[in-house]
Protein backbone atom coordinates (compact mmCIF):
# COMPACT_ATOMS: atom_id res chain seq x y z
CA UNK A 1 0.00 0.00 0.00
CA UNK A 2 2.98 2.26 1.07
CA UNK A 3 4.65 1.69 -2.38
CA UNK A 4 1.42 2.39 -4.37
CA UNK A 5 1.20 5.48 -2.37
CA UNK A 6 4.85 6.33 -3.74
CA UNK A 7 4.08 5.27 -7.44
CA UNK A 8 4.74 8.02 -10.09
CA UNK A 9 1.51 8.50 -12.54
CA UNK A 10 1.03 8.24 -16.03
CA UNK A 11 -1.82 9.09 -18.31
CA UNK A 12 -2.05 9.07 -22.31
CA UNK A 13 -4.42 8.77 -24.53
CA UNK A 14 -5.70 7.88 -28.50
CA UNK A 15 -8.00 9.21 -31.05
CA UNK A 16 -10.78 6.39 -32.07
CA UNK A 17 -10.47 8.64 -34.96
CA UNK A 18 -9.25 6.10 -36.94
CA UNK A 19 -8.07 2.17 -37.16
CA UNK A 20 -4.73 1.90 -34.35
CA UNK A 21 -1.27 1.19 -36.50
CA UNK A 22 1.93 0.14 -36.22
CA UNK A 23 2.85 3.77 -35.85
CA UNK A 24 0.49 4.52 -32.42
CA UNK A 25 1.56 0.97 -31.01
CA UNK A 26 5.59 1.25 -31.06
CA UNK A 27 5.15 5.37 -30.40
CA UNK A 28 2.94 5.22 -27.64
CA UNK A 29 1.14 1.63 -26.87
CA UNK A 30 4.40 -0.41 -26.33
CA UNK A 31 5.87 1.71 -23.29
CA UNK A 32 2.50 1.86 -21.68
CA UNK A 33 2.86 -1.98 -21.44
CA UNK A 34 6.17 -1.81 -20.45
CA UNK A 35 5.98 1.08 -17.63
CA UNK A 36 2.14 -0.47 -16.26
CA UNK A 37 3.65 -2.32 -13.18
CA UNK A 38 6.13 0.70 -11.96
CA UNK A 39 3.63 3.65 -12.46
CA UNK A 40 0.26 3.92 -11.33
CA UNK A 41 -1.43 4.28 -15.01
CA UNK A 42 -4.50 5.71 -16.65
CA UNK A 43 -4.95 5.63 -20.22
CA UNK A 44 -7.98 6.80 -22.18
CA UNK A 45 -9.79 6.54 -25.58
CA UNK A 46 -10.09 10.05 -26.37
CA UNK A 47 -13.31 10.29 -28.58
CA UNK A 48 -13.76 14.02 -27.92
CA UNK A 49 -10.80 15.27 -29.63
CA UNK A 50 -12.25 12.90 -31.87
CA UNK A 51 -14.59 14.70 -32.75
CA UNK A 52 -12.53 18.06 -34.15
CA UNK A 53 -12.65 16.67 -37.39
CA UNK A 54 -16.01 15.24 -38.48
CA UNK A 55 -17.08 11.16 -37.92
CA UNK A 56 -19.40 9.18 -38.99
CA UNK A 57 -21.37 7.98 -35.71
CA UNK A 58 -21.26 4.47 -35.93
CA UNK A 59 -17.70 3.76 -36.86
CA UNK A 60 -16.73 6.20 -33.64
CA UNK A 61 -18.76 4.05 -31.51
CA UNK A 62 -17.15 0.65 -33.20
CA UNK A 63 -13.97 1.88 -33.19
CA UNK A 64 -14.07 3.56 -29.19
CA UNK A 65 -15.16 -0.33 -28.67
CA UNK A 66 -12.41 -2.33 -30.56
CA UNK A 67 -9.86 0.47 -29.05
CA UNK A 68 -10.23 -0.59 -25.70
CA UNK A 69 -10.08 -4.64 -26.81
CA UNK A 70 -6.85 -3.29 -28.18
CA UNK A 71 -5.30 -1.73 -25.62
CA UNK A 72 -6.53 -5.07 -23.50
CA UNK A 73 -4.56 -7.31 -26.34
CA UNK A 74 -1.50 -5.53 -26.24
CA UNK A 75 -1.17 -6.24 -22.36
CA UNK A 76 -2.62 -3.33 -20.51
CA UNK A 77 -4.40 -5.08 -17.93
CA UNK A 78 -7.60 -3.52 -16.51
CA UNK A 79 -6.86 -4.53 -12.91
CA UNK A 80 -3.50 -2.71 -12.91
CA UNK A 81 -4.71 0.29 -14.98
CA UNK A 82 -7.34 3.13 -15.30
CA UNK A 83 -8.98 2.39 -18.86
CA UNK A 84 -11.69 4.80 -19.45
CA UNK A 85 -13.00 6.66 -22.42
CA UNK A 86 -12.97 10.48 -22.06
CA UNK A 87 -16.54 11.59 -23.04
CA UNK A 88 -17.62 9.38 -19.64
CA UNK A 89 -16.04 11.55 -17.40
CA UNK A 90 -17.44 15.31 -17.23
CA UNK A 91 -14.41 16.97 -15.69
CA UNK A 92 -12.64 16.51 -18.47
CA UNK A 93 -14.57 18.99 -20.27
CA UNK A 94 -15.10 21.24 -17.40
CA UNK A 95 -11.60 21.74 -16.64
CA UNK A 96 -11.18 21.97 -20.83
CA UNK A 97 -13.06 25.09 -20.53
CA UNK A 98 -11.11 26.74 -17.25
CA UNK A 99 -8.03 25.92 -19.18
CA UNK A 100 -9.00 27.59 -22.20
CA UNK A 101 -9.00 30.68 -20.32
CA UNK A 102 -5.05 30.52 -19.36
CA UNK A 103 -4.29 29.71 -23.00
CA UNK A 104 -2.92 32.19 -25.02
CA UNK A 105 -4.48 32.37 -28.58
CA UNK A 106 -0.75 32.73 -30.02
CA UNK A 107 0.04 29.73 -28.47
CA UNK A 108 -2.62 27.53 -30.22
CA UNK A 109 -1.80 29.45 -33.36
CA UNK A 110 1.71 27.64 -33.04
CA UNK A 111 0.81 24.31 -32.99
CA UNK A 112 2.18 22.23 -35.52
CA UNK A 113 -0.66 19.47 -35.39
CA UNK A 114 -3.32 22.59 -35.46
CA UNK A 115 -1.83 24.01 -38.99
CA UNK A 116 -1.45 20.59 -40.78
CA UNK A 117 -5.16 19.47 -39.54
CA UNK A 118 -6.62 22.94 -40.92
CA UNK A 119 -4.92 22.25 -44.28
CA UNK A 120 -6.44 19.27 -44.22
CA UNK A 121 -9.46 19.85 -43.84
CA UNK A 122 -10.25 23.64 -44.61
CA UNK A 123 -13.80 23.40 -44.91
CA UNK A 124 -14.10 22.58 -41.44
CA UNK A 125 -11.77 24.54 -39.39
CA UNK A 126 -13.82 24.33 -36.21
CA UNK A 127 -13.13 25.92 -32.70
CA UNK A 128 -12.44 22.65 -31.17
CA UNK A 129 -9.66 21.88 -33.80
CA UNK A 130 -8.28 24.83 -32.65
CA UNK A 131 -8.50 24.23 -28.87
CA UNK A 132 -7.61 20.52 -29.34
CA UNK A 133 -4.28 21.11 -26.84
CA UNK A 134 -6.51 22.71 -24.23
CA UNK A 135 -8.06 19.69 -23.78
CA UNK A 136 -5.45 17.53 -23.97
CA UNK A 137 -4.04 19.41 -20.98
CA UNK A 138 -7.04 18.99 -19.32
CA UNK A 139 -6.60 15.45 -19.75
CA UNK A 140 -3.19 15.20 -18.28
CA UNK A 141 -3.44 17.64 -15.58
CA UNK A 142 -6.79 16.30 -13.83
CA UNK A 143 -5.08 13.53 -12.93
CA UNK A 144 -1.83 15.62 -12.24
CA UNK A 145 0.37 13.00 -14.22
CA UNK A 146 4.23 13.41 -13.63
CA UNK A 147 5.20 11.53 -17.09
CA UNK A 148 2.91 11.26 -20.58
CA UNK A 149 4.09 8.65 -22.79
CA UNK A 150 3.60 9.59 -26.60
CA UNK A 151 5.35 9.59 -30.05
CA UNK A 152 7.27 12.48 -31.06
CA UNK A 153 4.33 14.55 -32.57
CA UNK A 154 2.58 14.82 -29.87
CA UNK A 155 5.90 16.59 -27.67
CA UNK A 156 4.71 20.37 -28.33
CA UNK A 157 1.37 19.57 -27.03
CA UNK A 158 2.72 18.16 -23.63
CA UNK A 159 5.26 21.28 -23.28
CA UNK A 160 1.90 23.59 -24.48
CA UNK A 161 0.41 21.68 -21.07
CA UNK A 162 3.49 22.12 -19.22
CA UNK A 163 3.20 25.83 -19.85
CA UNK A 164 -0.37 26.23 -19.16
CA UNK A 165 -0.20 24.39 -15.64
CA UNK A 166 3.12 26.45 -14.93
CA UNK A 167 1.00 29.61 -15.48
CA UNK A 168 -1.80 28.55 -13.45
CA UNK A 169 0.35 27.26 -10.34
CA UNK A 170 1.94 30.81 -11.03
CA UNK A 171 -1.23 32.96 -10.11
CA UNK A 172 -2.68 30.52 -7.89
CA UNK A 173 -0.12 28.69 -5.90
CA UNK A 174 0.67 25.22 -6.64
CA UNK A 175 -1.91 22.89 -8.00
CA UNK A 176 -1.11 21.28 -10.95
CA UNK A 177 2.17 18.19 -11.34
CA UNK A 178 3.94 19.57 -13.82
CA UNK A 179 4.18 16.54 -16.57
CA UNK A 180 7.02 15.21 -18.68
CA UNK A 181 6.90 13.96 -22.04
CA UNK A 182 8.09 10.52 -22.62
CA UNK A 183 9.25 9.74 -26.12
CA UNK A 184 10.81 6.54 -26.66
CA UNK A 185 14.09 6.27 -28.67
CA UNK A 186 13.58 3.83 -30.84
CA UNK A 187 9.94 4.21 -32.79
CA UNK A 188 9.12 7.31 -31.72
CA UNK A 189 7.96 8.87 -35.23
CA UNK A 190 7.50 6.09 -37.26
CA UNK A 191 7.29 7.44 -41.37
CA UNK A 192 4.65 5.57 -43.80
CA UNK A 193 5.72 2.56 -45.81
CA UNK A 194 4.31 4.74 -49.00
CA UNK A 195 5.72 8.14 -47.97
CA UNK A 196 8.89 7.56 -46.05
CA UNK A 197 8.69 11.58 -45.90
CA UNK A 198 5.54 11.37 -44.00
CA UNK A 199 4.19 10.12 -40.62
CA UNK A 200 2.57 6.58 -40.79
CA UNK A 201 -1.13 7.72 -40.20
CA UNK A 202 -4.30 6.50 -39.70
CA UNK A 203 -5.65 8.41 -42.38
CA UNK A 204 -3.30 6.37 -45.11
CA UNK A 205 -3.98 2.82 -45.68
CA UNK A 206 -1.47 1.35 -48.08
CA UNK A 207 1.22 3.70 -45.85
CA UNK A 208 0.52 2.53 -42.88
CA UNK A 209 0.02 -1.37 -40.86
CA UNK A 210 -3.01 -1.64 -39.03
CA UNK A 211 -2.62 -3.92 -35.80
CA UNK A 212 -5.54 -5.87 -37.22
CA UNK A 213 -4.02 -5.84 -40.82
CA UNK A 214 -4.42 -10.03 -41.90
CA UNK A 215 -1.12 -11.79 -42.35
CA UNK A 216 -0.81 -11.59 -45.96
CA UNK A 217 -1.61 -7.78 -45.72
CA UNK A 218 1.02 -6.95 -43.30
CA UNK A 219 3.73 -8.97 -45.72
CA UNK A 220 2.51 -7.10 -49.02
CA UNK A 221 2.02 -3.52 -47.49
CA UNK A 222 6.49 -4.66 -46.50
CA UNK A 223 7.11 -6.16 -49.83
CA UNK A 224 5.82 -2.74 -51.49
CA UNK A 225 7.30 -0.80 -48.72
CA UNK A 226 9.38 2.32 -50.84
CA UNK A 227 12.64 2.54 -50.50
CA UNK A 228 16.05 3.39 -52.93
CA UNK A 229 17.70 2.23 -55.72
CA UNK A 230 20.88 1.46 -53.92
CA UNK A 231 20.90 -2.58 -52.03
CA UNK A 232 22.22 -2.04 -48.76
CA UNK A 233 20.37 -2.22 -45.69
CA UNK A 234 22.11 0.63 -43.57
CA UNK A 235 21.04 3.11 -41.51
CA UNK A 236 20.70 6.80 -42.96
CA UNK A 237 17.99 9.01 -42.72
CA UNK A 238 18.33 11.57 -44.48
CA UNK A 239 19.58 9.58 -47.96
CA UNK A 240 17.63 6.03 -47.46
CA UNK A 241 14.45 7.17 -45.29
CA UNK A 242 12.48 4.12 -46.69
CA UNK A 243 15.53 2.10 -45.59
CA UNK A 244 16.09 3.76 -41.90
CA UNK A 245 12.44 3.54 -40.89
CA UNK A 246 12.17 -0.28 -41.73
CA UNK A 247 14.95 -0.56 -39.97
CA UNK A 248 13.39 1.13 -36.71
CA UNK A 249 10.58 -0.82 -36.90
CA UNK A 250 12.74 -4.11 -37.37
CA UNK A 251 14.57 -3.09 -34.24
CA UNK A 252 11.11 -1.90 -32.72
CA UNK A 253 9.77 -5.35 -33.21
CA UNK A 254 11.98 -7.60 -32.57
CA UNK A 255 14.42 -5.49 -29.95
CA UNK A 256 17.41 -5.53 -31.77
CA UNK A 257 19.90 -2.60 -31.87
CA UNK A 258 20.21 -1.25 -34.85
CA UNK A 259 23.74 -2.18 -35.08
CA UNK A 260 22.60 -6.21 -34.69
CA UNK A 261 20.05 -5.66 -38.19
CA UNK A 262 22.35 -4.02 -40.00
CA UNK A 263 24.80 -7.04 -39.35
CA UNK A 264 22.20 -9.57 -39.80
CA UNK A 265 21.43 -8.00 -43.47
CA UNK A 266 24.97 -7.36 -44.70
CA UNK A 267 25.07 -8.17 -48.12
CA UNK A 268 21.67 -8.81 -48.26
CA UNK A 269 19.63 -7.36 -50.77
CA UNK A 270 16.18 -5.99 -50.42
CA UNK A 271 14.26 -8.94 -51.49
CA UNK A 272 15.44 -10.00 -48.27
CA UNK A 273 15.15 -7.36 -45.83
CA UNK A 274 11.59 -6.22 -46.91
CA UNK A 275 10.05 -9.41 -46.13
CA UNK A 276 11.87 -10.31 -42.77
CA UNK A 277 10.67 -7.06 -41.31
CA UNK A 278 7.30 -8.00 -42.71
CA UNK A 279 7.66 -11.41 -40.75
CA UNK A 280 8.68 -9.90 -37.56
CA UNK A 281 5.63 -7.18 -37.48
CA UNK A 282 3.14 -10.04 -38.54
CA UNK A 283 4.78 -12.21 -35.24
CA UNK A 284 4.39 -9.08 -32.98
CA UNK A 285 0.75 -7.89 -33.89
CA UNK A 286 -0.46 -11.74 -34.24
CA UNK A 287 -1.51 -12.20 -30.57
CA UNK A 288 -2.70 -8.96 -30.58
CA UNK A 289 -5.14 -9.40 -33.25
CA UNK A 290 -6.41 -12.57 -32.01
CA UNK A 291 -7.01 -11.51 -28.53
CA UNK A 292 -8.52 -8.19 -29.89
CA UNK A 293 -10.91 -10.32 -31.47
CA UNK A 294 -11.88 -12.89 -28.75
CA UNK A 295 -12.14 -9.85 -26.42
CA UNK A 296 -14.81 -7.99 -28.88
CA UNK A 297 -17.15 -11.03 -28.54
CA UNK A 298 -17.40 -10.43 -25.09
CA UNK A 299 -18.84 -7.26 -25.32
CA UNK A 300 -20.15 -7.04 -21.18
CA UNK A 301 -16.65 -7.54 -19.90
CA UNK A 302 -15.85 -4.51 -22.32
CA UNK A 303 -18.46 -3.02 -21.05
CA UNK A 304 -17.60 -3.30 -17.16
CA UNK A 305 -14.04 -2.62 -17.65
CA UNK A 306 -15.04 0.96 -18.99
CA UNK A 307 -17.25 1.54 -16.50
CA UNK A 308 -15.31 0.55 -13.77
CA UNK A 309 -12.25 2.91 -15.19
CA UNK A 310 -14.97 5.94 -15.62
CA UNK A 311 -15.75 5.08 -11.99
CA UNK A 312 -11.77 5.80 -10.91
CA UNK A 313 -11.18 7.74 -13.45
CA UNK A 314 -13.97 10.39 -11.99
CA UNK A 315 -13.03 9.91 -8.33
CA UNK A 316 -9.21 11.63 -9.14
CA UNK A 317 -10.15 13.92 -11.66
CA UNK A 318 -12.91 15.04 -9.51
CA UNK A 319 -10.55 16.02 -6.63
CA UNK A 320 -8.28 18.20 -9.10
CA UNK A 321 -11.38 19.69 -10.23
CA UNK A 322 -12.61 20.84 -6.71
CA UNK A 323 -9.33 22.12 -6.23
CA UNK A 324 -9.22 24.16 -9.11
CA UNK A 325 -12.86 25.90 -8.41
CA UNK A 326 -11.82 26.50 -5.09
CA UNK A 327 -8.18 28.66 -6.31
CA UNK A 328 -10.21 30.62 -9.08
CA UNK A 329 -12.88 31.11 -6.24
CA UNK A 330 -16.10 29.48 -7.57
CA UNK A 331 -18.69 28.80 -5.03
CA UNK A 332 -18.48 25.09 -3.49
CA UNK A 333 -21.83 22.95 -5.01
P1 LIG B 1 -3.79 10.97 -37.33
O1 LIG B 1 -2.82 10.59 -38.35
O2 LIG B 1 -5.21 10.88 -37.73
O3 LIG B 1 -3.45 12.28 -36.68
P2 LIG B 1 -2.38 9.15 -35.74
O4 LIG B 1 -2.25 7.94 -36.58
O5 LIG B 1 -1.24 10.10 -35.66
O6 LIG B 1 -3.68 9.92 -36.18
P3 LIG B 1 -2.97 9.46 -32.98
O7 LIG B 1 -4.22 9.00 -32.38
O8 LIG B 1 -2.86 10.92 -33.26
O9 LIG B 1 -2.71 8.66 -34.31
O10 LIG B 1 -1.73 9.03 -32.11
C1 LIG B 1 -1.76 8.11 -31.06
C2 LIG B 1 -0.42 8.00 -30.37
O11 LIG B 1 0.50 7.33 -31.21
C3 LIG B 1 0.24 9.35 -30.05
O12 LIG B 1 0.98 9.20 -28.85
C4 LIG B 1 1.17 9.57 -31.21
O13 LIG B 1 2.27 10.36 -30.87
C5 LIG B 1 1.60 8.15 -31.52
N1 LIG B 1 1.87 7.97 -32.93
C6 LIG B 1 0.98 8.13 -33.95
N2 LIG B 1 1.56 7.90 -35.14
C7 LIG B 1 2.85 7.58 -34.86
C8 LIG B 1 3.96 7.25 -35.68
N3 LIG B 1 3.86 7.19 -36.99
N4 LIG B 1 5.13 6.95 -35.07
C9 LIG B 1 5.24 7.01 -33.73
N5 LIG B 1 4.23 7.32 -32.92
C10 LIG B 1 3.04 7.62 -33.46
N1 LIG C 1 -3.36 14.30 -29.03
C1 LIG C 1 -3.05 12.91 -28.78
C2 LIG C 1 -4.15 12.19 -28.09
C3 LIG C 1 -4.34 12.67 -26.70
C4 LIG C 1 -3.44 12.52 -25.62
C5 LIG C 1 -4.08 13.14 -24.50
C6 LIG C 1 -2.18 11.95 -25.49
C7 LIG C 1 -5.42 13.34 -26.23
N2 LIG C 1 -5.28 13.60 -24.92
C8 LIG C 1 -3.45 13.18 -23.26
C9 LIG C 1 -1.58 12.02 -24.24
C10 LIG C 1 -2.20 12.62 -23.15
C11 LIG C 1 -2.77 12.24 -30.11
O1 LIG C 1 -2.33 11.19 -30.07
N3 LIG C 1 -3.05 12.78 -31.21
Amino acid sequence: MENQVQKKRIFSGIQPSGDLTLGSYMGAIKNWVAMQDEYESIYCIVDMHAITVRQNPADLRRRALEQLAQYIACGLDPQKNILFIQSHVPQHAELGWILGCYTQFGELSRMTQFKQKSQQHADNITAGLFTYPVLMAADILLYQADLVPVGADQKQHVELCRDIAQRFNGVYSDTFTLPVPFIPQMGARIMSLGNPENKMSKSDPEGCVYLMDPPEVIQRKFKRAVTDSETAVKFDREHKPGVSNLLTVYCAATGKTLEEAEAEFSGQGYGVFKPAVGEAVIELLRPVREETARLLQDKAYLESVYREGARKAQGIAQRTLAKVHRKIGFIAR
